[in-house]
């Protein structure tokens, strides 16, 4: 797949209404950039997009709660973004704004299309109206208590809780946003997409990788939590969506059209268009034609998002493309799940949250080590959470003890040692090294290692896998401390000056390849080793490909002997436990619980009825995922009398590897039930919080499995 000839690549257009906090980075942004900057570095032609998302009533609500124009709250938060991206060294070609007249045009530019197409039906439906601010309900301007799962915040369009897609008149107890007041209903007429019409389509796209009859990507490159979510929507069936709104903020529909009057895109209509009109600005910068990125097959397109985008972008976008004609249809969706916060959903409302800008003012100059931890517990298959603590051994354990200690410990003994110099070495230096390939010398067969382990690291970007990717670079950088502990050359460089030569010369290579392997982690630590080694600054221009290709053919080093190095610099500092602490304090202090949410206690209950329940400690001996239910694992426990088998809801949050040994306390004795085919003989107790984060209710250790819990 990467073979096509150029890759365009976007991240979703964040909601300019609220400032950008670290769950946004870990969803569409940090990992974009890897992928972006080592295409680079592998010479490919790649174009990388974004800008804000000025429309939608998420723009207007905010502005009408804060008596400010929606003008005035985009720009504010269009900056703000900048300059979070900029400093965290994202690296857009062009970060453009939906607000802008091209994208404005281009999105009218296909409405018009498909409007002339007879892609629409114009439907008259009734819609919530509130009175007294004399304007339509849809999307966020409604609230009420969702259907699927009774979280009392549902919005109009969405459950953020659940997740589900709703309509407004779904809601059960609807209530403006804007008054608060019980909305009324009224006659409008809007233009909706016929969905339905595409869904064998978007199927054989999603499930086959088909397009038309012909093979256009492997589904098993793309990410089962996409693919299932894709499916499930299809499975559901597929409706008209309406793509327009009665609203006084977004894009026009075309004038000409006859009823366009007072009538806006739906944001979601026009926002994933706001990637062409990028392109297409970028190409007036840069006096290039932006049409080969959006029509030639030869381009990949690849939309990096959080998974609460999937739905527009793997099945609303496509078939937009698809009505209007002439447009290549994205080649992957590597979408990323949700990132936690300290054991709670990130909550902008409940300012539960660690803001970018914030961030960057309280831990300036810590970019690097903030990008690193999050690609490390990057939510790519599931979700997953940042603690402080997290980040603290992230940053000492792993950047300060294995990476800079590792080229720090070179760069100070070439300059001790060799004045800066990097030595020349004898090619006969046959010592033992960790690795026996004895027909090779000391120094190829290390520089083979290492060359293996970057090979490694991009077959994970490749593939998305991010995670992998950093776990592939740090082990080289592991690799490299081992070669020094190993060799000791600070014990040696009296007794055996010739093994000190090669090793530090060995060691030099390494740097210098980590100098490039790091950028598309760690930009700011690539640019410090550059000048450390005294090398050109990294230009992503095909500079990876270089490099491995002088690895395997061996014969021109990555740093020449002779060449002079600088001194030393520090490439990354221990964060101390006042710091961490300093955050924490932060966050606890300026975020609001909210008590209502709190489920209250139930009713008294006597003793003897609690007696009733028979709760024994157990240890749970085997797990898998049950075959017919997704949410479901079968897992296996032992009581010490004996073995059982129960099922359990807990899939979402655990995989049935981690919890294989853990102790588990379980009612013994509630009735047998089938759940799905299986039968459950049990339940595991759990505990769960407002947030629906689950917990076991462990036994401490050393507890014997069947003692009575009471
Ligand atoms: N603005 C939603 C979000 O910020 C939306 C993404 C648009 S991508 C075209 O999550
Ligand atoms: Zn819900």
């Amino acid at each position: 797949m990467f073979r096509a000839k150029r890759i365009l690549v976007t991240s979703a257009l964040p909601y300019a209404n609220g400032p950008l906090h670290i769950g946004h980075l870990a969803g569409a942004y940090i990992s974009a950039d890897i992928f972006v900057r080592f295409m680079r570095l592998c010479g490919k032609d790649v174009l990388y997009v974004g800008g804000s998302d000025e429309h939608g009533a998420a723009i207007t609500i905010k502005a009408l709660k804060e008596k400010r124009t929606p003008k005035d709250i985009v720009d504010q938060y269009h900056a703000d973004f900048q300059e979070a991206f900029s400093k965290m060294r994202i690296s857009f070609d062009i970060y453009h704004r939906t607000s802008e007249q091209i994208h404005h045009e281009t999105s009218q530019e296909f409405f018009r299309e498909l409007y002339k197409k007879g892609e629409f039906q114009e439907l008259e439906t009734e819609q919530y109206y509130d009175t007294e601010a004399k304007q339509f309900l849809a999307d966020r301007y409604i609230k009420g208590t969702c259907p699927k799962c009774s979280n009392e915040d549902a919005y109009g369009d969405q459950c953020e809780n659940c997740g589900s897609s709703l309509s407004p008149t779904e809601l059960i107890n609807p209530k403006s946003t804007i008054s608060g007041s019980l909305p009324t209903l009224r006659k409008t007429k809007h233009w909706y997409l016929s969905l339905d019409k595409y869904e064998e389509w978007l199927k054989d796209y999603i499930e086959n990788g088909q397009l038309d009859g012909k093979e256009h990507h492997d589904p098993a490159e793309w990410k089962n939590h996409v693919i299932g979510q894709c499916k499930s929507w299809l499975d559901g069936g597929l409706q008209p969506r309406s793509m327009t709104r009665d609203l006084d903020w977004g894009v026009d529909v075309p004038k000409e059209i006859p009823g366009s009057e007072g009538k806006k895109l739906y944001v979601w209509m026009d926002a994933p268009i706001g990637y062409i009109s990028a392109t297409k600005q970028w190409a007036i910068d840069n006096n290039k034609d932006w049409e080969p990125y959006w029509k030639d097959e030869e381009t990949a397109l690849i939309h990096f998002i959080g998974k609460d985008n999937i739905v527009f972008h793997c099945l609303t976008f496509p078939a937009i493309l698809k009505a209007h004609g002439n447009y290549i249809l994205p080649q992957n969706v590597p979408a990323n799940q949700f990132l936690n916060l300290e054991g709670r959903k990130i909550s902008t409302s409940k300012n539960w949250a660690v803001w970018v800008n914030d961030y960057l003012k309280d831990l300036e100059g810590k970019e690097d080590e903030l990008r690193y931890h999050m690609i490390k517990i990057m939510p790519e298959q599931r979700d997953s959470e940042f603690t402080w603590k997290g980040f603290q051994e992230s940053v000492n354990n792993e950047l300060v003890n294995n990476l800079a200690n590792f080229t720090n410990r070179v760069i100070v003994l070439t300059n001790k040692y060799y004045d800066g110099i990097v030595p020349e070495y004898d090619e006969n230096q046959g010592i033992s090294s960790c690795h026996d390939m004895d027909e090779l010398s000391f120094h190829d067969s290390e520089l083979i290692s290492l060359f293996d382990g970057l090979s490694e690291m991009g077959d994970c970007v490749r593939k998305f896998d991010f995670r992998g990717a950093l776990t592939a670079f740090m082990s080289v950088s592991s690799q490299g401390n081992q070669l020094l502990q190993f060799n000791e050359p600070w014990k040696h460089v009296e007794d055996d000056p010739e093994l000190v030569k090669v090793v530090i010369n060995i060691g030099l290579q390494y740097v210098a390849a980590i100098s490039i392997a790091c950028r598309p982690f760690l930009p700011n630590a690539s640019d410090s080793l550059r000048v450390m080694l005294n090398l050109d600054p990294i230009k992503e221009t095909g500079e990876w490909n270089e490099m491995m290709n002088q690895l395997a053919e061996g014969e021109t080093p990555l740093l020449l002997a002779g060449h002079k190095i600088q001194q030393a610099k520090h490439l990354f500092d221990r964060i101390d436990d006042e710091t961490i602490q300093g955050q924490i304090d932060k966050l606890m202090a300026t975020s609001q619980t909210d008590t209502e949410t709190k489920s209250p206690v139930k009713s008294t209950v006597q003793f003897d009825d609690f007696t009733k329940l028979d709760i024994r400690t157990a240890t749970i001996t085997a797990a898998e995922a049950h075959p017919n239910a997704d949410k479901l694992l079968k897992l296996t426990v032992d009581l010490g009398f004996e073995t059982r088998t129960v099922v359990s809801g807990i899939a979402e949050h655990y995989a049935p590897l981690d919890i294989i040994g853990k102790k588990v306390s379980l009612l013994a004795n509630l009735a047998p039930r089938k759940i799905r085919g299986i039968e459950s003989n049990g339940m595991i107790l759990m505990a769960e919080d407002d947030e629906g984060k689950l917990a076991f209710i462990s036994p401490e250790n050393g507890m014997m499995n069947g003692a009575s819990v009471r």
